[in-house]
């Protein structure tokens, strides 16, 4: 059972998180978790915090030379930005008066969160609340990505739409109607969006996208949209079908609707799926050589919660962030009258690095799965468990059919 914690206010001290129940021996340099860092920072339509920042993890704990130790992983995030708000923020006792926030934003957590906990100054709710918080969790998930890259599995992501502006040619659906070779990989989807600033994987449909971003800018307003996540490698069996918590697609569903401003997430064709007869929803079973494999990939890699052994495609929606610098109405909680929602220095457009965080999230919740099924206290006893349960795992299918 693997698990995570992350802890930090977005204008706190830092962020930090601990990562527990990998195995020993899993090979994972500084640089590796910095450069996935680094990609969930970028992204045309950031905010100026993203300038202020530069996000690398301290390992505090469970790696040595390189290799996780099979204890507790710590990572330390600074934030930059704490020297400036070191009186604001500050654990201690108040040395200066500090303004109180009392107008909440419209589609953020502020309303709620003073409501529920309790608070006469929004800022408590905005810190933890913020998307800050997702540079613990691309930290924390970078250990699960490396662990599931020594078994051949790579995950990818590219930005499907922004403000409603899809390309020309639908790649998602081009990746659920063929069946992908084995040379096709996940992580090649994120090399080619990683070059784009919004990581689409068109030239045209960035500029479309690019001029939208910048309308949205010039009217104070702001952006969401869809992105897909694509996994491959994952052998068949991860999940299982006997119970609500054991289904590979409900986890995954989980993991990423956490993400901060996802709204939906779906599987395969998803929402296509129900508009269509089920001969042409469904993946034809066919023989390619000694496999057993399907035509096409509409289930997005998933039947009966459990994995078919095609990669994993997942959609997701976010909502445009909560902050508008030309702001709709609130009420003022001081004196309950009505007044524009509080601006504040925030992002325009953040799908591009929702879809980094997803890839993270999707790679965690892989992982979760892939060692409840196959173990190991060691990477090396989790590779012998993974290569046994491959190896035979047509050749016990054939057997057992045989007349
Ligand atoms: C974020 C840091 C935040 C925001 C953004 C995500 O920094 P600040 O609030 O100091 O500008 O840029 O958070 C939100 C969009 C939000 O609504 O909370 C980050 O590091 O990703």
């Amino acid at each position: 059972m693997i698990r995570f914690l992350t802890a930090g206010e977005s204008h706190g001290k830092a962020l930090t998180t601990i990562i527990e129940g990998f195995p020993s021996n899993i090979k994972i340099a500084n640089d590796y978790i910095n450069f996935h860092l680094k990609r969930r920072q970028a992204g045309y339509g950031r905010g100026l915090r993203m300038k202020i920042e530069t996000d690398t993890a301290e390992i505090l704990s469970g790696i040595r030379f390189q290799k996780t130790l099979g204890s507790p992983v710590s990572l330390l995030i600074k934030n930059r930005d704490w020297e400036n708000w070191t009186e604001k923020m500050t654990p201690d006792k108040r040395k200066s008066e500090v303004e109180k926030i009392t107008i909440p934003r419209p589609g953020h957590a502020d309303l709620v969160g003073v409501s529920k906990y309790n608070f006469d100054d929004i800022r408590n709710s905005i810190e933890r609340s913020s998307a800050r918080e997702t540079a613990a969790r691309v930290a924390a998930a970078s250990i699960a990505r490396r662990f599931l890259e020594e078994f051949g599995i790579s995950i990818g992501s590219f930005v499907e739409s922004i403000g409603g502006i899809y390309p020309k040619q639908n790649f998602a659906s081009n990746l659920f109607d063929n069946n992908l070779s084995k040379n096709f990989s996940g992580w090649s989807l994120s090399e080619k969006a990683d070059k784009s600033d919004v990581r689409v994987l068109d030239e045209d449909h960035e500029k479309l996208i690019i001029n939208r971003i910048k309308l949205a800018k010039k009217r104070g307003d702001t952006l969401g949209g869809t992105f897909c996540v694509v996994a491959t490698g994952v052998p068949l069996g991860l999940g299982s079908f006997v119970h609500y918590d054991t289904k590979l697609d409900a986890e995954l569903a989980h993991s990423v609707m956490s993400i901060n401003a996802v709204k939906a997430v779906s599987i395969g064709t998803g929402f296509e799926a129900a508009e269509k007869f089920g001969s042409e929803s469904h993946d034809e079973i066919i023989k390619r050589g000694e496999l057993i494999t399907r035509k096409t990939n509409r289930a997005g890699g998933i039947e009966g919660g459990t994995s078919t052994g095609l990669p994993i495609i997942l959609r997701a929606a976010m909502k445009p962030i909560a902050t508008l610098m030309s702001p709709i109405e609130s009420i003022d909680l001081k004196n309950m009258k009505t007044v524009d929602a509080r601006r504040e220095r925030s992002d325009f457009v953040a799908v591009p690095a929702c879809a980094v965080i997803a890839e993270s999230m999707v790679a965690w919740s892989l992982a979760k799965f892939f060692l409840e099924k196959f173990g190991g206290d060691s990477l090396e006893e989790t590779k012998d468990n993974f290569n046994s349960y491959t190896k035979k795992l047509f050749n016990r299918v054939r057997r057992n059919f045989k007349g």
